[in-house]
């Protein structure tokens, strides 16, 4: 019997995939968490607690009175905020971790899901078609926190027998929530201001390319890790992932033949240095072999969703 907590659930992914979570496995077996008292409105058919992932004591006791099984934790500051707050960015995307990890190691959960990032990847790390394995010099408070992190489920696993599972995300395009504080934030920006009829101010260069997915592949694969087979598990660390990848004038061109009068103009600023310091494509080959990761959206494909689908109420709501 599985009973998930969704740790960062009113996140840009956990409002997604506390969603599809609820449709497997029933809604009163995944719960959502969040450091926000409010539950977001798309949530609120099933349960939710307000926990900061900081509160080590409080998380324990709901993990252990609850009996929960599963836990995805997902809150953490992402790579332009936390170059920002850089103290708080590690104190965050560390503890929390170790307190799911402990409670694992002490046999209080069965699995958990941990989100990696490219941003373990660094200027020094080969750009194109970037290895599982390669050189990893993350140049980034958030790059560091999430190689650091790594590196620790992959102890736990083989020291203590944890069985943690962690996919390192491209960019993330989604249209329910917007997301908060990253580099790749661009691209999704792009829709809003794409369909208000205003001119796109974008914070990356021209020909800036990145690995991206589209939230609905970046779920199927996070559902699909977390039910393969431990023993196809070949990656204790976190698994390259890929979608598809593109420039800020390559995502421009394609809304442009749904909206020929959009019109985008580049001032990079000091998410620029972030970005450059990032792979432009990834290897997956590992998650394909391993647990039959294949994407579905390309670039053309999630322009047409995201505009059909982008609903700019949702800015003055944040
Ligand atoms: C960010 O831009 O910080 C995130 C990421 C790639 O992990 N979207």
């Amino acid at each position: 019997m599985r009973k998930v907590l969704v740790i960062g659930a009113g996140g840009q992914i956990g409002t997604e995939l506390v969603l599809r979570l609820r449709e497997k496995l029933g809604s009163e077996n995944a719960i959502a968490a969040d450091v926000k008292a409010d539950c977001p409105p798309s949530l609120k058919d099933g349960p939710f607690v307000q926990l900061d992932a900081l509160d080590r004591e409080a998380v324990r006791n709901f993990i252990i009175d609850q009996k929960i099984t599963e836990v995805y934790l997902l809150a953490a500051l992402l790579s332009a905020t936390a170059e920002k707050k850089p103290d708080f960015a590690w104190k965050l995307n560390m503890e929390g971790l170790f307190t799911i990890l402990d409670l694992a190691k002490e046999g209080h959960l069965k699995k958990i899901f941990w989100p990696s990032s490219i941003a373990v990847f660094g200027p020094t790390t080969p750009k194109d078609n970037t290895p599982q394995r390669t050189i990893m010099e993350p140049s980034t408070v958030y790059g560091i926190s999430k190689q650091a992190g790594e590196r620790w489920c992959e102890y736990y696993h083989d020291k203590f027998c944890v069985d943690v599972r962690s996919i390192r995300y491209p960019g993330l395009i989604s249209y329910t929530t917007l997301p908060g504080g990253g580099t790749t934030d661009y691209a999704v920006d792009i829709f809003y201001q794409a369909k208000l009829g205003n001119k796109f101010s974008c914070f990356l260069e021209k020909d800036t390319r990145l690995p991206m997915m589209f939230m609905e592949d970046a779920i199927r694969a996070t559902l699909d890790l977390m039910e393969a087979p431990a023993e196809n598990i070949g990656i204790r660390s976190s698994y390259n992932l890929a979608g598809c990848d593109f420039t800020p004038e390559e995502i421009a061109d394609e809304i442009k033949v749904h909206i020929p009068e959009f019109e985008i103009g580049y001032n990079a600023d000091y998410r620029q240095a972030i970005a450059e310091s990032w792979p432009s494509s990834i290897d997956d080959s590992h998650a394909r072999q391993d647990w039959g990761w294949k994407e579905e959206f390309n670039l053309k494909d999630l322009v047409n969703v995201m505009l059909n689908n982008v609903n700019v109420d949702l800015l003055t709501q944040h």
